[in-house]
């Protein structure tokens, strides 16, 4: 055929382009790189990372590779001792939810981003996120290692997940060990019942605004997903699975249930952000238990970790938590005192007030003790 003729195949593909071109060009470029995403069934921060490349429209795979956490295989070899673990398109390996969509936002800017556009929002996106991703995980690693039907089921499904096909003697005594460790883990979260009714009171707070913003917006800051939306994502999905915790969400939460189902894959969902006006009322309920319930546990996991001492102790609506101290909470409030302190003054006046009320500014700006150093957020 003669070089300047059109086959049919290229005459089709600009007829296609023609008619349907104006959708790829609304929603940015294809991305050509492949990203390998390593997670597990079960796990919240791996589903998060899962429903966020879905999300952001980041060609990867999705691998359980063998071995859980690191004994063996290629999770030993990327050798960062959790999950998700991200191997990049030039082969490298890296780990950390949190860091790891900040970094990615740097890698693809502008492209479905997960940081509202306002500072001010984004800002908050990362409080909520923060929130999400270091207590409702602790509501919801309670409830799945509490009561016996929870373990038994969750430890099972979780480990079919993990190993496929498996003589059930070999599964059950998997399950026995998995059980017991992830159970003392558990413990480790609070020595105290009023600990675990504090962790029970915030689901449901947490499902309770959800509930309500669906009355409004699709998302917290609007018709897409954030970064908040994503850490909430990752542990209520897992919620709606689990056995106590999905009969609290189905009784008191339907509408939260079905999207957590739909934020698994929002591949297709092309919102925008909306007005302060029209996120104000939803953000404002999840900084306000930000205020009550977590800024000031991770202010006494940061007192414990740098006065040396391994437990710390907390009251909450005049509940005492008693817990072991975690180095990671410690970097936490210094990561989100830093992000506050770099915004403008511009855009700190939008949500200072707010802030004020809610109980969450004295955390942000108290000046903290730095006995430990913390480094700058960042992927390990
Ligand atoms: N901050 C990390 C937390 C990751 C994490 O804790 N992953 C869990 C599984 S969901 C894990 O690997 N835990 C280690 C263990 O169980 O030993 C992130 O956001 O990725």
């Amino acid at each position: 055929m003669p070089r300047h003729q059109l086959s049919s195949e290229k005459i089709l593909i600009i007829f296609w382009l023609s008619t349907h071109g104006e959708h790829l060009m609304k929603t940015d470029q294809f991305q050509p790189q492949t990203y390998r995403l390593l997670g597990g069934p079960g796990s919240p921060y791996s589903l998060k990372m899962r429903a966020l490349l879905r999300y952001r429209r980041l060609p990867h795979l999705w691998i359980v590779p063998s071995g859980y956490l690191g004994s063996e295989g290629e999770l030993k070899l990327a050798g960062k001792g959790m999950i998700p673990v991200l191997q990049y398109p030039d082969g490298s390996y890296h780990a950390d939810s949190t860091p790891l969509i900040f970094e990615l936002e740097k890698r693809h800017p502008g492209y479905r981003s997960v940081l509202p556009d306002d500072p001010a929002a984004s800002f908050l996106s990362h409080l909520i996120e923060d929130m999400a991703d270091e207590l409702l995980v602790e509501a919801m690693f309670d409830m799945r290692w509490g009561a016996e039907f929870d373990r038994t089921f969750c430890a099972t499904r979780q480990l079919q997940g993990w190993l496929g096909v498996i003589a059930r003697p070999k599964l059950d005594a998997l399950v026995a060990k998995f059980t017991s460790r992830q159970t003392s883990k558990r413990e480790a979260m609070s020595t105290t019942e009023e600990g675990y009714q504090l962790l029970a009171s915030f689901y449901i707070a947490t499902l309770t605004v959800l509930e309500s913003m669906l009355e409004r917006t699709a998302y917290l800051f609007g018709g897409r997903p954030s970064l908040a939306d994503f850490g909430l994502y990752a542990q209520l999905c897992q919620c709606a699975l689990d056995p106590s915790a999905s009969t609290i969400m189905r009784s008191c939460a339907p509408r939260t249930f079905q999207w957590t189902q739909s934020l698994d894959d929002a591949s297709g969902v092309d919102g925008d952000w909306v007005p302060q006006s029209t996120w104000d009322p939803s953000v404002r309920e999840m900084l306000a238990l930000a205020g009550r319930f977590y800024l000031p546990l991770l202010r006494a996991h940061h007192h414990a970790v740098e006065s040396r001492t391994e437990s710390f102790e907390v009251v909450i609506d005049d509940l005492v938590w008693r817990g072991q101290a975690e180095s990671y909470k410690h970097k936490c409030l210094v990561w989100l005192q830093r992000e506050w302190a770099a915004l403008a003054p511009e855009d700190k006046a939008k949500v200072q007030p707010m802030l004020q009320e809610t109980g969450c500014l004295d955390y942000l700006t108290i000046v903290l003790t730095g006995n430990k150093p913390v480094p700058d957020m960042s992927p390990r």
